[in-house]
């Protein structure tokens, strides 16, 4: 059964399933504000029958591990459904597209980006799926020892609103590659492009129980997934203070988590580099998705030197950026919800009444709807390193600038947030590349580049606050499985 295009309900079990509670919530388009459709409130009995149908699709319905439908599925069958999910993602492309757009408000070429990705995620994991294997182990005479890589069984997925279809990609695609079933939790906000490609799997062929999706509230539908005991791993994207939660439920239970929370990157650019290679990218990275991106570069480093020069190039190309509604496709869209254009809001309250210099802003276009959650791109300029501009995750299109003196003023600066996520580092100078990459903390470095293009062969995850776990690549799938080591006596 499809999926009324204004009334979304669960989708377990390859069917659409209402409520246990009857109750919905509300879908806003945050580019006019309005409400366009309504998605199902679950609550600890959906979760309860999504994992319900995973673990019969896994275990079988005697029970027995690895005897269900699901886990006797061999590798390589895994891998071709997850080609032809992918096959059929690209096919849709234009209508994930558009829903993702239209329900987080980003710009429609970066959900069509975003759809493009999605399929890309499940092409390597299609790829994937049969070369995970295991070793043999030199052990004593009389022995064979031999290690292999087995699913959890049953997985759980929350994922956030800021990139849905890519982070349910990178989690979902490794988590079934591995041959786990899955229960996902979409955010509140943003749920429409899953519940769709959850019908493409369906169509791929993925059988009944193995992807099910549960919307809802995250501390109603999102907390019951996390205290399931029927769920074997978690993997959690999203703040530091939930991430925080769903790791202590999931303690209660010794279950395994992976936890991706988003960071306050720096980028450091040293008087050396090429400026004009830099300038786009900088920019590039708060503003892409409005700057509702967990691995954002959020905060400008630069040597004393250099600072006016760079500057001055940053507030001229922050002045002419424009925000407008996701369909206008301008530099950026509306915030995602009032709540959060309310706290990035808060931040820069907070920034301008602690006296830091707003360098630049760009505009929010003169025609937009009174309604929508529209933030102007700001500039700061020379923040203190104790200032929550420098410290906090805004988690929108405001930049924050300071100057170093010397490379180990950079490090420390960089190093100076109790986040850990991706840095980037602009010089021409490769032994300081080489010792900076070693010395900055976080999951990911990137040198005269930032991001790499999303990079889905690229492992990725964080320090400190940021969280612990990688997604992403092969070393995803190593998180989706556990390993088992068996020792054979044979004389
Ligand atoms: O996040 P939450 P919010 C950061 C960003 C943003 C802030 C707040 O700084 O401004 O978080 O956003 C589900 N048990 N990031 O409040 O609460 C929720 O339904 C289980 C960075 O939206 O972390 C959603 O599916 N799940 C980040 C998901 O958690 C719960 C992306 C994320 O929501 C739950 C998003 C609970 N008790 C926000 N409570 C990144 N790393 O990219 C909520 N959820």
């Amino acid at each position: 059964m499809l999926q009324s295009p204004a009334r979304h309900v669960h989708f377990i079990d390859n069917r659409a399933v209402p409520a246990a509670g009857g109750e919905s919530l509300p879908v806003v388009d945050p580019s006019d504000g309005s409400t366009f459709a309504q998605i199902a409130r679950g609550d600890a009995r959906d979760i309860d029958a999504a994992v319900r149908a995973a673990r019969r699709a896994f275990d079988g319905e005697t029970g027995e591990a690895a005897a269900g439908v699901w886990g006797r599925t061999s590798a390589v069958e895994r891998g071709r459904l997850l080609h032809r999910w992918s096959d059929l993602v690209l096919a849709h492309q234009e209508e994930l597209a558009t829903l993702e757009s239209r329900d987080t408000g980003k710009p429609i070429s970066q959900a069509r980006a975003d759809a493009v990705a999605l399929a890309r995620y499940f092409e390597f994991y299609a790829g994937a799926a049969d070369k995970l294997h295991g070793q043999t182990l030199p052990y004593q005479h009389g022995y064979t020892v031999l290690t292999v890589r087995e699913p959890h069984g049953v997985t759980g997925h929350i994922v956030p609103w800021n990139y849905p279809m890519q982070i349910f990609g990178r989690t979902v695609g490794g988590a079934l590659a591995a041959g786990n079933a899955c229960v996902v939790k979409p955010a509140e906000d943003a749920c429409l492009s899953l519940l769709r490609a959850a019908e493409l799997a369906a169509e791929a062929g993925f059988p009944p129980g193995v992807l099910n999706i549960v919307t809802g509230l995250g501390a109603e539908a999102g907390q019951a997934l996390g205290e399931h005991p029927g769920i074997d791993h978690i993997s959690f994207t999203g703040s530091t203070g939930t991430g925080r939660r769903v790791a202590a439920a999931a303690a209660a239970r010794h279950c395994p988590v992976t936890l991706e929370l988003g960071g306050k990157s720096p980028q450091l650019v040293f008087a050396d580099a090429d400026l004009d290679a830099a300038l786009p990218v900088l920019v590039g990275a708060i503003i892409q998705n409005a700057g509702q991106t967990c691995s954002a570069g959020s905060r400008v480093l630069v040597e004393a030197s250099v600072h006016d020069r760079l500057l001055e190039r940053l507030a001229e190309r922050f002045s002419a950026l424009r925000a407008g509604p996701a369909m206008a496709d301008l530099d950026l869209g509306p915030l995602v919800s009032r709540r959060q254009l309310a706290r990035v809001r808060e931040f820069l309250d907070g920034g301008r009444t602690s006296g830091v210099r707003v360098a630049a802003q760009g505009r929010v276009a003169d025609d937009v709807p009174a309604a929508g959650f529209y933030q102007a791109p700001v500039l700061f300029d020379e923040v203190p390193a104790d200032n929550a501009l420098f410290q906090e995750e805004v988690f929108g299109p405001v930049l924050a600038v300071a100057s170093f003196r010397d490379e180990a003023h950079a490090l420390a600066l960089a190093n100076g947030t109790p986040y850990g996520l991706v840095a980037g580092v602009w010089t021409r100078d490769g032994a300081r590349q080489m010792r900076l990459a070693r010395s900055l903390r976080a999951g990911q470095v990137f040198v005269n580049n930032y991001g790499a293009g999303g990079g889905v062969e690229l492992p990725f995850g964080g320090v400190g606050h940021s969280g612990y776990g990688r997604e992403k690549g092969f070393e995803a799938l190593y998180g989706f499985t556990t390993l088992k080591t068996i020792a054979v006596r044979h004389g």
